[in-house]
């Protein structure tokens, strides 16, 4: 980073001259502090975060999740473990014997990796020459356990003020800011279990891990938001990111509907329709659309013995008309029982019942073919075994396969998020 800038400033400066002198010239282009475009083909100018060193502090799957981004940008990634033990996950669900699990490569294949013991006087003094050089330090430990090496934000700040110190933690300041807290435990007090699942069935947590993984998305986009700011300031700064906040953050559809309970009831819950008042907190909606726009589960041919057999449904206000040709129930176009979304919430169960009718004649993905060419809004279920043969996915990168020197070939998930100018590294 502070490279890419050093060469960058007298370019500016330089322009700035030749134009004063050569007044005939035509006047510099407005660079904005910025270098001049580069001319080198689109993806063969480097990757975004190159030159950036992150001192990777993390474990388990939040803190992870987060330098395995950086690192698709170029980062390069120094992943500190304890000696003799590693990464709790290199021997979590091992399926390979004698080889890290997945659970762990399919975190931190595109980082490098060292063992210190944080807690040695040689250690620490590692430590030390390690903070000086990096840009980014990143930690999920839990509370206090970094002030505990001696690592404190007095510190390092000290041994290098431009250092950006960026932590997850289960909460973040209150009664609850000194608990250690797993994955599961993020989705129930940030809002997301109570609001999952069906409503005369037990809270449910989902298998997206939008505790871990979320929390370390949010935690990326403040440590580049920080390196930003740093390109400015000169001064590195603490970033945050509570487990807790980053589900609420994800689950905030939600928040808004508690509002909404003070001026009447959910009308697009299935529950409206049912005629089951409404309590005082977001009850759970099964498969109920989280937008304005009605939208279910349903059977396609093979259910219920295939249990992927099924179909997102949305009855969507703009194409109801195409919806009610292609189900063969043309009458509900004009039948002011069913022409308007207004008229159609209270029915909405019998509604969803003769749709799928149609949907279990079809495969999901017949079903999906034929609403797309409506742009009907549907989606198949797609099992994990299918997403893991999807050869578009292959191609975009999005699932890779990747090598191991003891277990071989595994797949992984790429860098989901695609970019013209900075290709992803492995
Ligand atoms: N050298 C010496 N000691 C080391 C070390 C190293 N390289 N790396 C870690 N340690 C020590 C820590 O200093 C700590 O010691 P103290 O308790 O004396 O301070 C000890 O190892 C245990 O660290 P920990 O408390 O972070 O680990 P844990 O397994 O007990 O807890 C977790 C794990 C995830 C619950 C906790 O780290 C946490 O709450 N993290 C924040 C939230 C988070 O990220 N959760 C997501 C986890 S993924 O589901």
């Amino acid at each position: 980073m502070a490279k890419a800038k050093k060469k960058s400033k007298p370019k500016v400066v330089k322009a700035k001259k030749a134009s004063k002198k050569a007044s005939k010239k035509p006047a510099a282009k407005k660079t904005n502090g910025l270098p001049s475009p580069s001319k080198k083909p689109f993806g063969q100018a480097g990757l975004a975060l190159e030159g950036v060193r992150i001192l990777d502090f993390t474990h388990v799957q939040s803190g992870p999740t987060c330098t395995q981004l950086l690192a698709w940008f170029g980062a390069d990634v120094i992943k500190v473990e304890r000696p003799g033990v590693g990464d709790i996950t290199r021997g979590q669900l091992v399926d390979v014997k004698g080889a890290d699990s997945l659970y762990f490569t399919m975190l931190n294949h595109n980082k490098r990796s060292i063992t210190i013991d944080s807690k040695h006087k040689k250690g620490k003094e590692i430590l030390d020459r390690l903070i000086k050089e990096c840009d980014v330090l990143v930690e999920n430990f839990a509370p206090g356990a970094l002030d505990r090496m001696g690592l404190t934000w007095e510190h390092i700040h000290k041994l290098n003020p431009r250092m950006i110190v960026a932590s997850v933690k289960g909460f973040g300041p209150g009664p609850y800011e000194d608990c250690k807290v797993y994955e599961n435990v993020a989705q129930c007090t940030g809002g997301s279990a109570s609001t999952t699942g069906f409503r005369d069935g037990p809270p449910l947590v989902t298998g997206a891990q939008i505790g871990d993984s979320g929390t370390g998305l949010h935690l990326a986009l403040g440590i580049v938001t920080a390196l930003y700011q740093r390109s400015r300031t000169g001064r590195g700064q603490k970033v945050l990111c509570a487990m807790q906040d980053g589900v609420l953050n994800l689950a905030r559809v939600k928040l808004r509907d508690q509002q909404r309970l003070k001026h009447g009831p959910l009308t697009e819950y299935s529950q409206y329709g049912e005629g089951v008042p409404f309590g005082d907190a977001v009850p759970r909606a099964g498969n109920d659309s989280g937008g304005g726009q009605p939208g279910r589960i349903l059977k396609c041919k093979g259910a219920p013995e295939d249990p992927n057999a099924y179909i997102y449904f949305i009855t969507q206000a703009p194409v109801w008309d195409s919806i009610c040709d292609v189900i063969g129930e043309p009458t509900w176009k004009t039948d002011p029982e069913y022409s308007t979304p207004k008229a159609r919430l209270p029915k909405l169960n019998a509604i969803f019942a003769r749709i799928e009718k149609w949907t279990m004649s079809k495969t999901k993905f017949e079903a999906m073919d034929i609403l797309n060419k409506y742009d009907i809004p549907c989606g198949p279920i797609l099992s994990m075994k299918e997403l893991a043969a999807d050869q578009s996915l292959r191609k975009t990168g999005t699932v890779v396969e990747v090598d191991h020197p003891k277990r071989g070939k595994y797949l992984s998930v790429g860098n989901p998020i695609k970019m013209s100018a900075s290709r992803s590294r492995r």
